[in-house]
């Protein structure tokens, strides 16, 4: 039976003395609420809404020493913003993982995404550590292993796994699910569909009202890593990271994943509406690792446009190649690049996607009324070595993570034009959101922007406002009494959206 192959190690009493808990990324542990945050400037009194956002963050020092930082525990942090105040709340998912080892008062689950080294049976794996996003009044906390857990928006209390009253299909759940502003849909998929292991992948869409709409099945070509897709009117697309999956290995307590730098990377298309699992088509572009999508859409001739960072190298070098090769993660960077698909073509490999900017960047956040649709303007994270950053001060205090990056910035694609934020010497940045300007504006991309940011001088978290106008400009800096480690992803939730999504901008 799963996880009974070893015995159980002794609790650990502190945290490994390893980057990813060590300096900034020492977990934080904290669950709680703090009125009016201390403000620097003024937050427009139009902005009304939520940021939630989630970090992985070990409620317990982990089974094992080398625990990467994706296996912590899901913590949301919501920070509400209302006539130029910010209050702020956290909390863990409590996720089956969190509640019994609570209980336990010790690491039950081991390794990443193996269920053969861990200490108890578990239903649900799930961290909920990688997204929050907001649908028919819940948040949903995602994992790309396990279904949702649903929480409530004001309380930040965990209601429990959702199922979507029983009609979820596959027992994994992508943690970058679409919203389509026009139809209103969720767009969501799962990879190891059927399980550890297995090359199913699920594509489903979910109605406004909660019911299923489309649901298909369909067979990679690879077991490997599908961490975000893309959505057209009329497409759907699924990158895969070359970081593949061996049953195995993972029965022998190894890794999940090894990257496999011989395959290309594919991208597979599948009709949005109507489609059967033979429809797909695995297109193939030159190896690579492709991050998170930016946009996609249709051009006037029906070719699909997708644009998403891509690297050269292994971004997820704590999983290296079967001879343990891993680069440098000081040497890693990801550049936008542009990919054109015509679903009907006879041949599938594509050329390896235009570069569109040249700048070391990830995360990209578009506004929102214009996913799916033709688009000009990303907001990104950047990473830009002539700002100015102090290294050798933040690179003693950091810890371990993801490649950092120093700066936002705001692309034009079409004029191929960048201005960019820089947050300080002292300071990195995480992932931003968009947020719509309210006086009837629908420029695309005019408003704001807000992101945390790592203040290394003084240890703690600050969360930022930005005129998309100014870009260059800091309009408010609002200063956590504390420190937030470094997160994924997050997402503003406007007062005025009736479903918490905006609506299409005049295209
Ligand atoms: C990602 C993050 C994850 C994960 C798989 O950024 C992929 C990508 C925080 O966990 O489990
Ligand atoms: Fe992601």
């Amino acid at each position: 039976m799963a996880g009974h192959f070893r015995t159980l190690p002794p609790q650990k009493k502190s945290f490994p003395a390893q980057p990813q808990f060590s300096g900034f990324m020492r977990p934080c542990r904290y669950e709680g609420g703090i009125e009016n945050l201390e403000i620097i400037g003024e937050i427009p009194h139009e902005i009304d809404g939520t940021f939630y956002r989630v970090m992985p963050d070990p409620h317990l020092p982990p089974m094992f020493e080398d625990d990467p930082w994706f296996n912590g525990d899901g913590t949301i942090s919501a920070f509400r913003i209302k006539d130029g105040h910010v209050d702020f709340k956290q909390r863990y998912v409590r996720t089956e993982k969190f509640v019994r080892e609570a209980e336990a008062r010790r690491a039950l689950l081991g390794r990443y995404r193996n269920r053969y080294t861990d200490a108890v049976e578990f239903q649900v794996r799930s961290t909920a550590n990688t997204n929050i996003v907001y649908f028919q009044g819940k948040l949903l906390a995602l994992k790309e292993d396990s279904p949702p857990y649903a929480m409530d928006p004001e309380t930040l209390e965990t209601i429990g796994l959702w199922d979507f009253d029983g009609q979820l299909p596959s027992v994994t759940f992508t943690a970058h699910p679409k919203f389509d502003p026009v139809t209103r849909e969720m767009v969501c998929f799962g990879y190891e569909a059927k399980g550890d292991g297995t090359p199913d992948v699920c594509y489903w869409t979910v109605r406004p009202d909660g019911t299923f709409g489309e649901t298909v099945w369909l067979v990679a070509p690879v077991v490997a890593m599908i961490h975000d897709f893309a959505v057209t009117e009329n497409y759907v697309i699924f990158p895969i990271i070359p970081q593949t999956c061996d049953l195995e290995r993972m029965k022998k307590g190894g890794e999940h994943w090894q990257w496999d730098p011989t395959i290309p990377m594919y991208l597979g298309v599948l009709p949005r509406y109507g489609a059967k699992g033979s429809d797909v088509k695995w297109f193939r572009a030159p190896h690579g690792f492709p991050g998170h999508v930016s946009n996609a859409y249709e051009d006037s001739s029906g070719q699909i446009i997708i644009d998403f960072p891509v690297s050269s190298q292994n971004v997820f070098f704590w999983w290296p190649d079967k001879d343990g090769h891993s680069p440098d993660p000081r040497t890693i960077t990801n550049q936008l690049r542009r990919f054109i698909i015509d679903y009907k073509s006879e041949t599938l490999d594509l050329p390896p996607g235009k570069i569109l900017f040249d700048a070391d960047v990830e995360f990209p956040r578009i506004d929102d009324r214009l996913a799916m649709h033709r688009y000009n303007i990303a907001f990104t994270c950047l990473m830009d070595h002539t700002l100015g950053t102090d290294w050798p001060y933040i690179s003693q205090v950091m810890g371990g993570g993801f490649p950092p990056y120093n700066s936002l910035a705001k692309f034009n694609i079409e004029q191929g034009t960048q201005e960019t934020w820089f947050p300080g010497p002292r300071h990195l940045v995480q992932e931003c959101v968009f947020i719509p300007r309210k006086n009837n504006s629908t420029e695309e991309g005019d408003g704001y922007v807000m992101a945390l940011v790592n203040n290394y001088h003084e240890m703690i978290s600050e969360l930022i406002v930005l005129d998309t106008k100014d870009f260059g400009n800091t309009l408010a800096r609002i200063r956590l009494p504390l420190r937030l480690r470094a997160g994924f992803h997050g997402n503003w939730v406007d007062a005025e959206d009736v479903d918490g999504h905006p609506a299409p901008a005049a295209n």
